[in-house]
């Protein structure tokens, strides 16, 4: 992409990292986006869509999550969905245009009983085509194979933040188990998906501590999601002040120039972001996003309004990293965007104001 090739370095000093979150905005974004450049076309978002394989009651005090038993969030419980049904939607996100499916259970760890289910599904939604990731809390070593043995790509693991900070946030399970399931997602063959949430009232210092943790890991995990904290009344941290975006923009810029060759994603809270935002995020480094209108149990953007914004900042959605001559789900969602652009009133003027020296403004 580029002649400049920034070093990949797992010996990050905690001054370092602090030092780039206290630099001049226009600085830290131009410093991330030269990074950004060395290894991946600007352009080309991967698009991921999430499905709850498994929701509510769960057994673990994170206090970000409306999944925990402990609080009421109104969420209904529900039990592992059948392997047929998350097929269904599997195709249905694919049909969309989402290159990997993700999902996710409310566990604090699997079960023994649930792992033929879990890797069945494994192994049915990757033979739609689709790259496969999964999110069921801690792995045993067994787990873990088992997972990569049945083909799972990605497992999400998050670190969520510093680990000073950690303990305010969850105390069923420390950051030590954390470290350590993704130690054996490693060892196991599995990409790393690992990140953190922004907005639960951490510090800099703590949003530094994450993603000091994070580059600093033997090989930098593949995948990075930086999710800005979904409020949800009943958890503890529903009435968190509004963060600054431009304090999101700033960590998605620090995770860019600490992890110049992993995908960051745009994660959880998009919902609450304008188009600038987001495209700030973008220019940061950001490239990879959750794709369909929910997350795990809490809204997401319309796929048309993704679609708008794509079309309108010509971002292109990724092929698969694997099986790079099947381009079904890019030819989808790009013919999507594009019938869309054809739409006369698809720049509907409640959600997009017309663009300016924008050859759409006169056919309008
Ligand atoms: N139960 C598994 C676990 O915790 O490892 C997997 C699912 S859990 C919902 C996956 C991640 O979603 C969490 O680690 C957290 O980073 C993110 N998350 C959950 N609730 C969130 C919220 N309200 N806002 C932002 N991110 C959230
Ligand atoms: C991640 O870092 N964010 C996703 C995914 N990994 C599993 C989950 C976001 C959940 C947001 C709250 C919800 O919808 O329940
Ligand atoms: Fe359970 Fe995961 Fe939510 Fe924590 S984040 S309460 S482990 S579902």
């Amino acid at each position: 992409m580029s002649a400049f090739e920034p070093a990949i370095r797992h010996d990050w000093q905690r001054e370092e990292i602090l030092a780039l979150f206290n630099k001049p905005f226009m600085d830290l974004l131009f410093q991330a986006q030269s990074v950004h450049r060395a290894y991946f076309d600007p352009n080309q978002v991967q698009v991921s869509t999430l499905c709850s394989i498994k929701t509510g009651a769960c057994p673990e005090d994170c206090a970000y999550c409306p999944q925990s038993a402990r609080y009421d969030t109104g969420l209904e419980r529900e039990k592992l969905m059948r392997v047929d049904a998350v097929v269904e939607e599997a195709k249905a996100a694919k049909a969309a245009g989402a290159t990997r499916f993700c999902m996710g259970a409310a566990w604090r760890s699997p079960k023994s009983k649930d792992m033929p289910y879990v890797t069945d599904m494994v192994r049915r939604v990757k033979e739609l085509g689709l790259e496969t990731c999964m999110t069921l809390g801690m792995l045993k070593d067994e787990q873990a194979q088992e997972l990569a043995d049945a083909g799972l790509d990605y497992y999400n693991h998050n670190l969520d933040t510093s680990p000073e900070y950690y303990g305010e946030i969850i105390t069923t399970r420390t950051y030590q188990d954390r470290l350590e399931t993704l130690d054996r997602v490693r060892k196991s063959g599995m990409k790393i998906c690992a990140g953190g949430i922004v907005g639960m009232g951490e510090s800099d210092n703590d949003r530094a501590g994450l993603l000091q943790q994070l580059a600093n890991l033997s090989e930098h995990p593949e995948s990075v999601p930086i999710n800005m904290l979904v409020r949800v009344s009943g958890t503890p941290l529903a009435d968190n002040p509004d963060l600054d975006p431009f304090d999101f923009i700033r960590t998605i810029a620090v995770a860019r120039i600490l992890m110049p060759k992993s995908y960051v994603r745009l994660s959880a809270g998009r919902e609450d972001m304008n188009d600038q935002t987001q495209a700030l995020a973008f220019l940061a480094g950001a490239n990879s996003i959750f794709y369909g209108e929910k997350l795990l149990t809490t809204p997401n953007p319309k796929a048309n309004k993704d679609m708008q914004l794509f079309e309108r900042l010509n971002l292109k959605p990724e092929q698969r990293e694997t099986h790079v001559d099947d381009s079904g789900e890019q030819a989808a969602l790009e013919q999507k965007i594009e019938a869309k652009k054809n739409e006369a009133f698809f720049y509907d003027a409640a959600q997009v104001k017309t663009p300016i020296n924008s050859d759409v403004t006169a056919a309008v």
